[in-house]
């Protein structure tokens, strides 16, 4: 996948992002090409939905002046590539996970904590508030500029041995997590065995079984055909994970400030259009899973509340490496 980005990289130059059309050159002839690029979700995931909606609105509320060069899920690579091809210049929109973003920002990994917000109102609350302001403004300076959050969703566990009805069950489950310290913790609180893995790696090792099972939201379950692989689903919630939405910040920098506003409205219009989406594909994606043959389990709320004990632990760990006023902020805002 490196190598193709590389390629790719190489094929498209240095100045790929914009070109003047027409021989006046004056600045309402000019055009940007924007280039939009998605993780290893699948076609189908609302996300991918997501950058074909932004696609759409960029380029028919500009009249033709932004021209979407648009590759979904994963055709230019992972999270942490596309981020890479970005500080370049080579990609000027892309949502990652928080995970992906942890070696900019100490304070993204809030994102990522376990029982965080408990409802989608919250998170919306808070994400569009001071604190989800405060973790976009962390990442200015190294090369990109954070716009706001679409939704990957709240994490449920799957797993191919047995069915997990209890907080005992996770005991020794082999499990994949992303590659985020707060993940491990709060897998290892819970008795489990974590192994941090790559995205692109997953599904051959859940076919393989190299790890026993993962979490991820039902969405995904869906879209990246995780159910061809696993057989039980256990209704956890216990992250709500956000994708930050980011642009190279000198390429926003430099684009005229009409165009800079057509942008922000299409990037709004698309976080919007996201969450509707998002929330119909978790009750759809259910329903698909069932339908698929995978086992659903929910857990009752004397073990869901314990889950939540047990991996407080990790605010607590973590509150340092966090920053202290991030997570008093978060959990603040979180609780009102
Ligand atoms: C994971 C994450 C990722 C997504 C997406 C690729 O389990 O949920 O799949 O955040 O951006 O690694």
């Amino acid at each position: 996948l490196m190598a193709s980005l590389l390629l790719f990289v190489v094929a498209c130059g240095n100045d790929g992002s914009t070109s003047t059309n027409g021989d006046d050159g004056g600045s309402e002839q000019e055009q940007y090409t924007i280039r939009i690029a998605g993780g290893a979700v699948g076609p189908e995931h609302s996300l991918t939905r997501t950058f074909h909606f932004l696609k759409e609105q960029l380029e028919e509320n500009s009249d033709g002046r932004f021209q979407v060069d648009l590759s979904v899920a994963g055709e230019l690579g992972e999270d942490r590539e596309i981020i890479e091809a970005m500080q370049m210049g080579e990609v000027h929109l892309a949502s990652p996970s928080p995970a992906a973003l942890g070696g900019f920002n100490k304070g993204v990994a809030i994102l990522d904590m376990p029982f965080l917000f408990t409802s989608r109102d919250i998170a919306y609350d808070v994400l569009d508030g001071e604190p989800g302001q405060m973790i976009l403004d962390g990442l200015d300076g190294a090369g990109l500029k954070g716009l706001g959050y679409f939704e990957n969703g709240f994490r449920n566990v799957t797993n191919d041995t047995k069915p997990i009805e209890s907080i005992e069950d996770f005991q020794g489950l082999s499990i994949r997590t992303m590659q985020n310290q707060t993940h491990i913790r709060a897998w290892e609180l819970l008795g489990a065995n974590p192994t941090p893995m790559a995205f692109g790696e997953l599904y051959t090792a859940l076919q393989q079984g190299t790890v026993d099972g993962q979490e991820n939201p039902f969405g995904l379950i869906v879209a990246n055909k995780f159910f061809e692989v696993q057989d039980y689903l256990t209704v956890t919630n216990h992250v709500y994970a956000p994708n930050v939405i980011i642009t190279n910040s000198s390429f926003y920098e430099e684009l005229p400030s009409d165009l800079q506003q057509v942008f922000d409205e299409a990037v709004r219009d698309a976080i919007e259009h996201n969450r509707e989406l998002a929330q119909q594909e978790e009750i759809d994606a259910r329903a698909e899973l069932e339908e698929q043959g995978m086992e659903v389990y929910e857990f009752s709320q004397e073990d869901l509340q314990q889950m939540q004990d047990i991996t407080l632990e990790v605010y607590e760990e973590f509150k340092d490496d966090i920053g202290e006023e991030v997570v008093d902020l978060f959990l603040e805002a979180s609780l009102e």
